[in-house]
């Protein structure tokens, strides 16, 4: 180019004169959320939901161990706390998506445990009526919008689902777990700047459980709060103990007032610990020694059994009914999933896509 070339307008204007605007951190969520007192009776509930879900994994442990289940199996024992406390924390039209290890999820959503057990052991009565297998519990009909087997796949899908529900005016909230693996994913990121752009109604919840497969939080990521992850958008966070189921309920419940008052999304983060291995192939000999042990003290049976019994006076006894009608309702979901059908071949393809708007012409 020669010396007298014209001077191209854009590169030779003075950039912007006005400072860029600089972006208020995210306020924090308010300390406490609006949701009524636990009573004895709540917390009596919440503690035989969280019974449950372990006495189902530990019956689809033993049957996997039989050959009766198949595939991928991850189960989620240990952190019973984060999704039964969620769900106290819900309404039942707000919609749900988590990964894989979801069985837990689904049930606290109000997935039956005979739906959970038949579709892991691949039967017609499951809940993705065979189909789907341990990662992909779907059912619609209590919005439990699926689990998926891709790390972070579902967080865009999240957004997603939040877009709609804002649409809609509904005034639903989209609950999303994931785990602190699935938080160093591009998708991850790319959700959280669209929720955050939008302002969607979305309650992004990681679930820390130390793992991410084999390798631990500290040789996965430099930081080790993911919630932090969200200030780089702008979006409200914060990280919140997750082995105390009353406190998980509190904190989803702030989470989701402030999503569901169109203020926009928040990012939580939970801390847990799953107590058995990744999934039901590995043996987790990657564990420091005594980590196991020390963290079983945080169960969160146990300690919500403790809190029971010193502050609203629940007998042992009492206890152990509850435990023993768990034990029954699980063994009656797996016998159910026994008994059950297998697919139909001939039903292989119905279910891939929704139904085509002309299919459903008459039901509208
Ligand atoms: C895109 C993608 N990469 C890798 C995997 C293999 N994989 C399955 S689970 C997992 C670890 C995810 O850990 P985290 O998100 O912490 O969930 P957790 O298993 O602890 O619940 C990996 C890497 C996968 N399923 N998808
Ligand atoms: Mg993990």
């Amino acid at each position: 180019m020669s010396a007298s070339a014209p001077a191209v307008p854009h590169l030779t204007a003075p950039l912007a004169t006005a400072p860029l605007a600089t972006m208020p951190l995210p306020p924090p969520l308010p300390p406490r959320s609006s949701l009524p007192a636990i009573t004895r009776d709540s917390l009596l509930a919440l503690y035989r939901k969280m019974v449950l879900i372990r006495r189902v994994e530990e019956l689809a442990a033993k049957a996997y161990t039989q050959r009766k289940i198949f595939g991928f199996c991850h189960l989620y024992i240990g952190q019973e706390s984060v999704a039964v406390g969620a769900a106290a924390a819900c309404q039942k039209n707000d919609r749900w998506i988590a990964a894989y290890r979801e069985h837990g999820q689904a049930m606290a959503k109000g997935v039956s445990p005979r739906a959970v057990m038949a579709e892991l052991y691949g039967k017609a009565t499951g809940c993705t009526k065979g189909l789907g297998g341990s990662m992909h519990l779907f059912d619609s009909s209590v919005h439990f919008m699926g689990g998926y087997g891709i790390v972070g796949g579902h967080i865009p899908l999240a957004a997603g689902v939040a877009w709609a529900v804002k649409q809609q005016k509904t005034g639903d909230v989209v609950v999303c777990f994931f785990g602190d693996g699935s938080a160093h994913q591009g998708a991850f990121f790319e959700a959280l700047c669209l929720a955050q752009l939008y302002k969607l109604p979305v309650v992004f919840l990681c679930e820390n459980n130390y793992y991410a497969m084999g390798t631990s939080i500290d040789r996965q990521s430099a930081l080790i709060d993911m919630s932090l992850r969200g200030l780089g958008v702008g979006m409200v966070r914060e990280q919140f103990d997750g082995f105390d189921v009353e406190h998980v309920r509190d904190r989803v419940g702030a989470a989701v007032e402030y999503a569901r008052s169109g203020q926009g999304p928040v990012i939580l983060e939970a801390i847990t610990y799953r107590f058995r291995g990744h999934s039901m192939s590995d043996p987790a000999k990657y564990r420091k020694a005594g980590e196991l042990e020390e963290k079983k003290k945080s169960d969160p049976i146990a300690i919500t059994e403790q809190r029971l019994k010193g502050d609203y006076g629940v007998t042992d006894a009492e206890l152990e009914a509850i435990r023993a009608s768990c034990d029954e309702e699980a063994e009656d979901a797996a016998k159910f999933a026994e008994d059950s059908p297998w697919p139909d071949p001939a039903n292989l393809y119905d279910y891939t896509y929704a139904p085509s708007a002309a299919s459903t012409e008459g039901d509208r």
